[in-house]
């Protein structure tokens, strides 16, 4: 089965289907070490990594060649956060016909205007015009090669404080223009509006869900809903801030590496990730 296909599998199958944000190849061996279904190629996290701020700064290329990387290091499919979809409809063609070529299963677009901020940064959120946003949904399908290639719209209309009614709206009008499922996007410490929106939704397409603000919802619950396809977005990133933080102030306070010995990773554990003795067998 192809990745894209894979990809599609996991939004239409009945169980509800769990990615993770991976910012970089070895993270995304870790989520399928894990046992996830998936890897999100996350803006926030490739954004982070580079020290940057998730403000639409990644170019189309920065984040592709990324996706790339990181889809070639595991055999799972692989989601890429394409932002607003760096330009045009005509830019979202250009990214499908890569992304393709590149065996990645599947683009997230959001409804936003360029440059957009991170969802969850205070202030202002400026949504694009659904008719603009659902031409360049209906862009990215009709040029896909691949049927099964999978274009996820992000409705953002929670998140600008927009309402309910047009979150609705908003995610009708990209379905009837062809987007394969809608992520919803709330940053309430609580699932209820998500919760709310599933039941108005009446499964019409597979729903997406990003729980990183109301993280305590379960997946069950998650599923009874209505879920389709769960993204932790950006735990992996924050898990690797808290550690690498914690073990350089030991070492730097200590003067040692002796503690730190206990609270990372052997080195064997990395030779096993990068699979070396498989490299070695080419003779290395
Ligand atoms: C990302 O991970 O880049 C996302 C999800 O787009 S969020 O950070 O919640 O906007
Ligand atoms: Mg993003």
């Amino acid at each position: 089965m192809s990745k894209a296909a894979e990809l599609r599998e996991l939004l239409t199958r009945p169980a509800v289907s769990r990615i993770v944000g991976a910012r970089d190849p070895l993270t995304a061996r870790m989520v399928e070490e894990a046992g996830f279904d998936g890897v999100w190629v996350s803006s926030f996290e490739l954004s982070a990594t580079r020290a940057l701020p998730d403000l639409g700064l990644l170019t189309m290329t920065e984040c592709l060649d990324a996706a790339a990387l990181i889809d070639g290091a595991t055999v799972l499919p692989s989601l890429v956060d394409c932002d607003t979809g760096f330009g045009a409809a005509i830019n979202l063609v250009r990214v499908v016909r890569l992304c393709e070529a590149a065996g990645i299963a599947g683009i997230c677009v959001e409804d936003k205007v360029f440059p957009k901020r991170n969802s969850y940064l205070d202030g202002g959120q400026v949504l694009e015009d659904p008719d603009v946003f659902a031409q360049r949904v209906e862009a990215a399908v009709r040029s896909r090669r691949d049927p099964d290639f999978t274009v996820v719209a992000r409705c953002e209309a929670l998140i600008a404080g927009a309402g309910m009614d047009e979150a609705l709206r908003r995610a009708h009008h990209y379905v009837d223009a062809g987007a394969d499922a809608v992520l919803v996007h709330s940053k309430r410490r609580e699932p209820d509006e998500i919760v709310e929106f599933l039941r108005r939704w009446c499964r019409r397409a597979p729903v997406v869900v990003v729980p990183t603000t109301y993280y305590r919802w379960s997946l069950a619950e998650a599923q009874d809903a209505g879920v389709s396809l769960v993204i932790y977005a950006n735990q992996a990133l924050r898990a690797c801030v808290l550690a690498v933080r914690t073990v350089l102030s030991e070492i730097h306070l200590r003067g040692d590496a002796a503690t730190a010995e206990d609270s990372i990773a052997p080195v064997k554990e990395v030779f096993a990730l990068t699979r070396t003795a498989e490299w070695e067998e080419w003779g290395a």
